[in-house]
């Protein structure tokens, strides 16, 4: 697995972090040191396709990057005739998953599109994915994303929303802040690759506090909202139509 570099070098880019060619080679390594409780999410994502995807339906992977929770639902997926639909705007990203997927021997069909969350059709969904992409939408367009999710869904469908979280009391936001730059150390990045990182992603990542996506997920007619998953500042809600 290469590994991320891309703010170590002494020039290294700190323009606004973009899912380049270069991100897109070094991605699996750069979630698994950068978010908290990853590894957990795909593995979740797997056991509960098992249970919630069900026959003749469709699954959606929104911003699918490589593809990883598409792969999960795909190798647990137990109901016959699924499709997955795998999503990401970035043409690095789409184009990778579409080779990974194409190596794969998983049985469920899956079609992988380059295109913008915002535009794609979703319709008979028993499982929707969003893992960590919704903050990279601009704020203004999450609720009317959340709510056409929701439209797209069947009765008792399930999605999953992975997002890093912020927490209203200054004081715990600063604390889990600290606990993620330690996770980071821990992995191995620099306090300058953590610091250039941190600053590639002010106005890219905006995160939303965990109120907000609950009284979104809410009020898009979800049925049922709480957290499975919770990692420091990182966050995976699940919510049942
Ligand atoms: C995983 N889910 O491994 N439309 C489509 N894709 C988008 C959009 C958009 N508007 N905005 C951002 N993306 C994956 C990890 S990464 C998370 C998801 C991260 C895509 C973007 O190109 C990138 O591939 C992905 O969303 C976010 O479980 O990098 O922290």
């Amino acid at each position: 697995m290469a590994r991320d570099q891309i703010y170590a070098g002494e020039h290294a880019d700190e323009a606004p972090f973009e899912f380049s060619e270069a991100v897109a080679e070094v991605f699996p390594d750069m979630l698994e040191r950068s978010i908290p409780g990853y590894a957990d999410s795909i593995r979740g994502i797997g056991s509960l396709a098992r249970r919630y995807v069900k026959a003749g339906s469709r699954c959606y992977d929104l911003g699918c990057s490589l593809g990883a929770a598409t792969l999960a639902m795909r190798h647990n997926i137990t109901a016959s005739g699924c499709r997955i639909i795998a999503i990401d705007n970035a043409p690095a990203m789409a184009a990778r998953c579409r080779a990974i997927v194409a190596e794969d021997d998983g049985e469920v069909a899956v079609e992988v599109i380059c295109g913008d969350v915002l535009d794609a059709e979703i319709a008979d969904a028993s499982m929707v994915v969003m893992n960590y992409t919704l903050q990279f939408l601009q704020p203004a367009d999450r609720a009317s994303m959340v709510q056409r999710i929701a439209d797209g869904m069947r009765p008792g469908g399930l999605f999953i929303l992975s997002e890093k979280v912020v927490h209203n009391d200054p004081a715990i936001d600063a604390m889990l802040v600290e606990l993620h730059h330690d996770f980071k150390r821990r992995h191995a990045y620099s306090d300058l690759e953590i610091s250039r990182k941190r600053a590639a992603l002010e106005n890219v990542l905006i995160p939303d506090d965990i109120a907000t996506h609950e009284q979104r997920l809410e009020a898009s007619g979800f049925q049922h909202v709480g957290i499975w998953l919770k990692n420091l500042n990182f966050a995976s809600f699940a919510a049942i139509r």
